[in-house]
């Protein structure tokens, strides 16, 4: 059999492990995670490249009902990824299913492709707890298969693209295959420093956040970056700072740690703090972020 290749859109409510699931699955970091709701706000691509296959999963912003213009832009990522893949893989999280679930599995009913669901963070319970739920689930006949997987503890990952592979189309790969990702490096570096924010901050001020990489030079031996935390008021903006600009100096270690990483070159980052008001309604900031609806 020749080579098969193909996109697999991975959905659910926020918070459910989609980007850490795409990550374990891809072997790499593509997608930053957090235990904050709403991390993921673009379509990333990751990319699995194997012998004989190569599948690109799309994994998306978690579906939530936000009314800002950030927020339905997140919503358009969302519906628009989900249209021509070759398998839908729904997540949810083993011990939060309900309503929101099932009405996002319900949308897929009539949908032309395999349809998954995954039961993520299985490891926080156990398949007998979970039995009444799982049967309530297997109700929904439209659905190619259920599995029960840990991104943490791996566990039952390698079925799971064993069974996406399946409905892979034969074809050519659609991306290099030393590549695992769409996204530049700018991109990523600008996630890891968002990354980093919703780790340190508390509750409410990252989802008021965005990064603006200002300046990216590469071409000394050390990778100079200029990056902008925009945040929406300048309460946010001195609880980002900290006494003594402790908060965002521990932000830009740990930041310039992963981006030395992820480049294998040494790193200068600067940080600022910027007030822009209510960006996450202002359609020419959202723009200058790369939160462009035209752009999906
Ligand atoms: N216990 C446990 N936690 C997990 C597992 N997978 C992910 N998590 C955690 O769940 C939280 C959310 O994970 P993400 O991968 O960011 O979730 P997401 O669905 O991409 O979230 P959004 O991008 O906000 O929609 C993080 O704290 C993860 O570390 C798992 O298998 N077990
Ligand atoms: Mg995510």
């Amino acid at each position: 059999m020749g080579f098969k290749s193909g996109f697999v859109a991975v959905i659910g409510k926020p918070n459910v492990g989609k980007s850490s699931l795409v990550n374990c699955l891809v072997g790499e970091k593509v997608s930053i995670t957090s235990p904050k709701a709403q991390t993921t706000r673009n379509r990333i691509f990751g990319i699995k490249n194997a012998l004989d296959y190569q599948i690109v999963f799309v994994d998306t912003p978690g579906v939530q009902h936000t009314k800002t213009k950030l927020g339905e832009y997140m919503s358009a990522v969302t519906e628009k990824s989900t249209a021509d893949v070759d398998a839908i893989v729904i997540v949810l999280d083993a011990l939060r299913i309900g309503q929101e679930d099932y009405k996002i599995i319900e949308k897929f009913a009539n949908v032309n492709c395999p349809i998954f669901i995954v039961v993520n963070k299985i490891e926080l319970t156990n398949y007998e707890k979970m039995y009444p739920i799982l049967a309530k689930l297997n109700e929904y006949k439209f659905i190619k298969k259920f599995i029960t997987t840990s991104a943490y503890r791996r566990i039952n990952i390698d079925e799971l693209e064993n069974d996406l592979v399946e409905c892979l189309p034969e074809g050519e790969p659609f991306y290099p295959t030393d590549q695992y990702t769409d996204k530049s490096v700018r991109f990523m570096c600008q996630e890891i420093i968002r990354e980093k924010a919703l780790l340190y901050l508390q509750e409410e001020i990252p989802h008021g956040l965005a990064i603006e990489i200002r300046g990216f030079d590469e071409s000394g031996d050390v990778i100079k970056i200029d990056a902008d935390i925009v945040t929406e008021n300048a309460r946010h903006k001195s609880i980002i700072i900290g006494a003594n600009g402790a908060m965002l100096k521990q932000i830009g270690i740990s930041a310039r740690k992963d981006i030395e990483k992820l480049t294998g070159q040494k790193v200068m980052l600067d940080l600022f703090v910027k007030v822009k008001k209510d960006w996450k309604d202002d359609s020419s900031v959202l723009s200058d972020l790369g939160f462009s609806k035209k752009d999906i």
